[in-house]
């Protein structure tokens, strides 16, 4: 170990902050700490961000909180996101590059914005031709190919809806989606490459005709100029429509604040999925605004989020937010480790990104694989993102060291698909990073821990509870898409006073335990469904889970809880080991010692199972309920969100076994 890495270390045992360099803090967006008093003029404050956009009429009232929870935002006022993302950057900034798009067999784009006006506008023309309206609900099932934003802003810009599906979904979730949303479009592609291999989309599409009772029409575009696999005769070919409307502009039309932008159906852990419904001021407000402040993005940057558009991460992250700004935004097609473990370091020196924007999953896996594939490439990241899940310290101090050369700094920023932007987040110029805290609530934003009967715990007080927000803000969710009801029962039931027309009485759930330390610092647990009981004592399983990671041998790990009679709950540790360890009693003996050293011997893990591969979602979340099933012997339950359903049978035969 040399000097500098004791250095580094020492500092992360006694969790100790890292402030931003000056270098940062000079240039920064948002470098005054009076922007939070500004914010605190509730709800006048936000009218900053509503300011950044470009509007066709002022609104008259920022807020209407008459009929709780459906708030409404920038009353009056309206706009369109397509001209906002597009058209008003023509003049100052036309022949820049708004996308850079990366194939993963090596072929690239620059679209310039000039260049994604002409290609939205004949989007546009094609979606109209087709019969789209105002107010229909496009469905969108494309990979990570230009096509897909440039339908995204296509959309808005005629006043539709989009609904993106991920790519990964099943031709299942496909159908039960444009079922749900009463979709009369699909939009979808030939294929697309993945790990060299090309993929055949519209076989996604083929089956889930069969699988809805609507008939919708389907639109197909190509990866390359004529199609690769075969395309029904029924479907409808984006490049001939294209063509037919070479050179037209259509107006964007004016949307009322109001007004729905898209649907974004979360990825339903339990039950059917629900389709969360984002507005068309507030949201863009709010996520132009968290871009400028949080993500620090600027015009002449290149920023990089490497997450899927399919997620909210990148409707508001790769998409709306950036564009907005007239930045430019990277867009990979591929998987991080084809044809090397280097292509996202590549990509990053090729592109000399600024920004970069990932998640706790991915650090871990870049971590495994090792920093020898990171090392000798040149880029110079000023600014680094986490979102998704809380991060280990250990994985945090990995990227801010191999990825960031200690001259980064890090938001960790956390928030959820209803919320559309960043809830809490440090200001990277303001606030010193803690590694593992998401840190201060955002601007304006008022966010509170209950405990389960609904009262406040003291602020500050180490204790952790329900993390709930108090106060609306314009990037939430309006409503369940078609169920207002569920929309009530599922994030303010529990904590309002659903009988009261007072905004006020009404407190948003988000599902996530927290804790507010000394300092002001928030962390997030992770949903409430993984905070264990542990004989008396709150456990996150992030916490055992940070612990285990600090063994070297380990590359991942999950943290489960099995039932038992005498402490109610024990935890069981799912751990990968690094390439070239050997699974041991040796290691097996530093997981527990590492645990009962940085928690306690109360938190001893009733077993230790090293296992290939964790069960995850498609957008790389452990799926610890499936280990808590396997560890308690219950039935698996639905799989179908995972990336691959056989992990958790192979883990379960593994565990029958033993
Ligand atoms: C943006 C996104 C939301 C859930 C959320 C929480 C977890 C997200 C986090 C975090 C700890 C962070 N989460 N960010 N936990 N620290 N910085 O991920 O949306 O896919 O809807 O997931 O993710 O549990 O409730 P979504």
């Amino acid at each position: 170990m040399s000097d500098e890495d004791i250095t580094i270390e020492s500092r992360l045992a006694e969790q100790d902050y890292f402030e931003p360099p000056e270098s940062f803090v000079d240039q920064a967006n948002a470098a005054d700490p009076a922007i939070y008093d500004r914010f605190d003029e509730f709800p006048a404050g936000f009218e900053e961000y509503a300011e950044m956009l470009d509007w066709e009429s002022e609104w008259d009232t920022v807020l209407d909180d008459s009929n709780p929870p459906f708030y409404e935002w920038f009353v009056g006022g309206e706009l369109n996101a397509s001209h906002n993302c597009v058209d008003r950057h023509l003049a100052e900034r036309g022949d820049e590059t708004a996308i850079l798009w990366e194939g993963e067999d090596g072929e690239t784009r620059d679209i310039t914005y000039d260049d994604l006006h002409e290609q939205v506008n004949e989007t546009a023309a094609a979606l109209r031709s087709v019969g789209v309206e105002e107010d229909d609900i496009v469905t969108i099932h494309l990979p990570m190919v230009p096509a897909l934003p440039i339908t995204m802003l296509a959309c808005a810009r005629i006043g539709a809806p989009h609904s993106v599906v991920f790519a990964g979904f099943s031709a299942n979730a496909l159908a039960e989606r444009v079922g749900s949303a009463e979709s009369d479009h699909i939009v979808t592609i030939d294929g697309y490459y993945r790990r060299g291999e090309f993929l055949d989309h519209i076989e996604k599409a083929d089956q889930a005709m069969t699988e809805t009772d609507r008939d919708p029409e389907v639109l197909a575009w190509t990866r390359h100029d004529e199609p690769e696999v075969d395309v029904s005769d029924d479907y409808t070919m984006m490049s001939a429509l294209l063509d037919d409307h070479r050179g037209e502009t259509v107006e964007p039309v004016s949307r009322d604040a109001e007004d729905p932008l898209f649907l974004m159906y979360t990825s339903g852990t339990t039950g059917q999925p629900k389709g969360c419904q984002h507005r068309t001021g507030g949201y863009l407000a709010y996520v132009t605004g968290t871009s400028k402040y949080v993500e620090d993005i600027k015009p002449e940057d290149t920023y990089w989020c490497p997450a899927d558009i399919g997620w909210i991460t990148g409707h508001s992250y790769i998409v709306y937010g950036p564009l907005s700004l007239g930045t430019t935004t990277v867009m990979y097609e591929g998987a991080p480790d084809h044809p090397t473990k280097s292509r996202i370091w590549e990509i990053a020196e090729s592109y000399d990104v600024d920004i970069f924007h990932t998640s706790p999953t991915a650090v871990r896996q870049f971590m495994k694989w090792g920093e020898e594939h990171v090392e000798g490439h040149d880029f110079d990241f000023r600014h680094m993102t986490t979102v998704g899940e809380p991060i280990q310290p250990e994985a945090w101090l990995w990227y801010y060291k191999h990825i960031g050369d200690e001259s980064a700094v890090i938001v960790d920023t956390w928030w959820q698909t209803e919320t559309g932007g960043h809830l809490i987040t440090n200001l990277p110029a303001i606030q010193d990073m803690k590694p593992g805290s998401a840190g201060h609530p955002a601007p304006g934003i008022q966010p509170a821990i209950y405990d389960d009967n609904g009262e406040a715990i003291p602020t500050e007080s180490d204790e952790a509870g329900n993390l709930v927000i108090e106060r609306p803000w314009p990037g939430m969710l309006q409503t369940v898409y078609g169920n207002d009801e569920r929309f009530i029962s599922e994030y303010w039931e529990r904590f309002s006073d659903t009988d009261s027309d007072d905004s006020s009485d009404w407190v948003y759930e988000a599902g996530d335990g927290a804790v507010q330390a000394e300092d002001g610092y928030y962390r997030v647990l992770g949903r409430l469904d993984d905070v264990m009981n542990v004989a008396g004592h709150r456990l996150g399983t992030m916490e055992l889970e940070s612990a285990v990671a600090e063994v070297e041998d380990v590359a991942e790990a999950a943290v489960a809880a099995r039932e038992d009679a005498q402490k109610g709950e024990v935890p069981d540790v799912y751990v990968t080991v690094r390439e070239g360890v050997e699974e041991s009693e040796a290691v097996r003996d530093r997981i527990v010692g590492a645990i009962e050293q940085e928690i306690g011997k109360f938190a001893r893990p009733n077993e230790v199972i090293f296992v290939d591969d964790l069960p995850k979602t498609r957008s790389g979340k452990i799926m610890r309920r499936l280990l808590e099933n396997i560890s308690n012997g219950d039935d698996l339950g639905n799989t179908t969100t995972l990336r691959d359903p056989s992990v958790p049978e192979e883990i379960r035969d593994q565990v029958q076994a033993d």
